[in-house]
């Protein structure tokens, strides 16, 4: 399997310009059939491993009869040799490389995203970095479909040029937060408008920690299944107790201002 998720993507200096002006940049034909289907039997195996202790970011009880539901497993590339291969690969990291310009790179965790057939939730506008416990800005995340998505799939959607906003509040995914847009100002309202990316299974998007996101609700007759990989890049320092708790508070080991280091965080490049 080594030689798989390897070989180099090409990433044009147009690509990275555009990442960087609109904090977004969407990529097709990353994966080959072969690695897909390598990728999905990894994200398969542990959506049967793990019933019962998938989170829903939606909020909804195990035993509740809803399932407008976003279902979240971490870390997969701890257990799954599939999905580690696919994370180590190099492919991936050296693209996150060009768009970043940081040669030196850790993995923050990985995290499948699956909203099933039938009524799931929507993923509510949001920015990733209020849930990280990074100081500045430049974690970045790569989101690899899994299926073919479409708007009505939950393909992602981003506003592009967001990245430049700052850092707002952390939305909550499972119930009415403060309204999103009471915090927007007169122009970036004027700048709402939302650039849904349809991908084929085996594409992906990247997106600034800062950029705002959002997918649909799965209204479709197929499972949506994506692959996230978050990025630290060198320059990102650690934010201590400013920041809200996270999964992997616990296993940080730097101070306030150092670089953000953790025993689950491996070293990509
Ligand atoms: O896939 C989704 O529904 C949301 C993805 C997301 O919020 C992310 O990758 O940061």
């Amino acid at each position: 399997m080594h030689t798989l998720f390897a070989s180099d993507y090409r990433v044009t200096d147009e690509q990275v310009a555009f990442f960087q002006a609109n904090g977004y940049v969407s990529f097709n034909g990353v994966l080959s059939v072969e690695e897909l289907d390598i990728v999905r039997r990894g994200m398969d195996t542990a959506l049967t491993e793990r019933k019962g202790l998938v989170r829903d970011l939606a909020g909804k009880q195990d035993d509740d009869e809803r399932h407008d539901r976003v279902l979240q497993m971490l870390n997969l590339w701890e257990s799954y040799p599939e999905i580690r291969a696919y994370v180590f690969g190099g492919r991936i990291t050296r693209m996150v490389q060009r768009l970043t310009g940081s040669t030196t790179l850790h993995l923050y965790h990985d995290q499948a995203l699956v909203k099933e057939l039938g009524p799931s939730a929507p993923s509510p506008w949001h920015q990733d970095q209020p849930y990280w416990p990074s100081q500045e800005p430049g974690m970045i995340s790569c989101w690899m479909a899994l299926d073919d998505v479409t708007v009505e799939r939950g393909c992602m959607q981003f506003i592009a040029g967001s990245h430049t906003w700052g850092e707002f509040e952390p939305i909550s995914f499972g119930s009415e937060g403060p309204a999103l847009f009471d915090l927007l100002t007169d122009e970036q309202k004027a700048r709402w408008n939302p650039v849904a990316v349809a991908l084929k299974a085996g594409s992906c998007t990247f997106h600034h920690g800062l950029t705002f996101h959002y997918t649909n609700a799965n209204t479709t007759r197929q499972n949506r299944r994506a692959l996230v990989t978050i990025y630290i890049p060198e320059e990102v320092t650690y934010a201590a107790e400013e920041k809200m708790d996270n999964p992997f508070s616990d296993t940080i080991t730097s101070q306030k201002g150092e670089p953000l280091r953790g025993t689950r965080f491996p070293r990509l490049a």
